[in-house]
């Protein structure tokens, strides 16, 4: 009973997709950043949300698909934050704190374990309807919800990997080369062959169960999405923001670099 009131709570609030992960299943896990002081006293539950981004069916040519639209901290995060306030004041002895990203919680594997989708070859939640091109959010709380652990991998058809440049190795992936502040020339020769101006969509791309993935029904993504970058734009917003302007313009006059 308590998850169906929950669920119809997140739906008024647009969260669609939502599973149930026991905190004990993941407190050893817990990834070492600040927001971990957030986590309620005598966690029980985390509520893992999902939430659908891919706008349209072709790629964007040198933008991943989650760099074409809106900053999904913000989207996300507020689409969290209203559900939170009205959990709140259905369960008013309990505490429900958010997080999208910035999070303590392996958001992955937690979503997995919760019954979201697989966990992929490439690190990424399957999930039946939309593929991997999900975000993932989730709520903490110390409200006890009955939760059953139905983790489960995919089928590990390799394509990913083959098609990975780096073949799915952590630590030359090319979403992170994208972003990171510092790069080799080798490593911006790497970013032009592959035409990468921000993140990189190359593994998912190469997923047979992306192949059939939903478009979202998310309006701000929807109305924000832009597939270029223009020198000079406003990039208020934007998901590529957060490394400072520099980082992706170094990226833009690297692909356009003779
Ligand atoms: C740090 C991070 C990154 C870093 C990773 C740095 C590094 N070298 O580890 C970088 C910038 C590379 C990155 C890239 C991407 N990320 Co990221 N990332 C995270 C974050 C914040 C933490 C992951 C982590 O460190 N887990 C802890 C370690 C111990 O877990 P792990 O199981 O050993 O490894 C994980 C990651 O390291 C990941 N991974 C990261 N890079 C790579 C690269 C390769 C080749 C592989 C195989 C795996 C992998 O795989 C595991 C799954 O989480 C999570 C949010 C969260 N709180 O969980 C989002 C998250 C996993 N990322 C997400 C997204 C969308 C992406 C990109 C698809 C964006 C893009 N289009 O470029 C890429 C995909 C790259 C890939 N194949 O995974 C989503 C995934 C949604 C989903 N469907 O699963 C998350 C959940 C954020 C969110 N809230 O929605 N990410």
């Amino acid at each position: 009973m308590t998850k169906k009131i929950i669920t119809d709570i997140l739906a008024v609030s647009g969260i669609k997709n939502v599973g149930f992960c026991a905190f004990d299943d993941i407190k050893d896990n817990l990834l070492d950043c600040r927001a971990k002081s957030r986590i309620p006293q005598n966690a029980k539950t985390v509520i893992m949300c999902v939430f659908p981004y891919k706008v349209k069916d072709e790629t964007p040519l040198y933008l991943s698909r989650y760099a074409a639209i809106p900053d999904y901290h913000t989207v996300c995060g507020e689409m969290l934050e209203a559900a939170c306030k009205k959990l709140s004041e259905k369960y008013f002895q309990n505490t429900f704190e958010f997080f999208c990203d910035n999070s303590p919680i392996p958001e992955v594997y937690a979503a997995a374990v919760a019954g979201l989708g697989v966990k992929g070859d490439n690190g990424l939640l399957i999930t039946r309807d939309y593929g991997s091109f999900v975000f993932l959010g989730e709520i903490v709380t110390d409200l006890a919800i009955d939760c059953k652990n139905i983790y489960q991998e995919c089928m590990n058809c390799g394509k990913c990997a083959t098609k990975c440049p780096v073949k799915l190795n952590k630590a030359e992936c090319l979403s992170n080369l994208s972003q990171k502040k510092q790069v080799t020339d080798q490593e911006l020769k790497t970013l032009k062959q592959h035409n990468i101006l921000w993140g990189c969509d190359i593994c998912q791309n190469a997923c047979p169960m992306n192949k059939t993935a939903r478009n979202t029904d998310i309006k701000e993504f929807i109305s924000g999405y832009r597939d270029e970058y223009i020198i000079g734009e406003d990039t208020r917003g934007r998901p590529y923001t957060w490394r400072g302007e520099k980082v992706i313009q170094r990226n833009y006059e690297n692909l356009n670099k003779k």
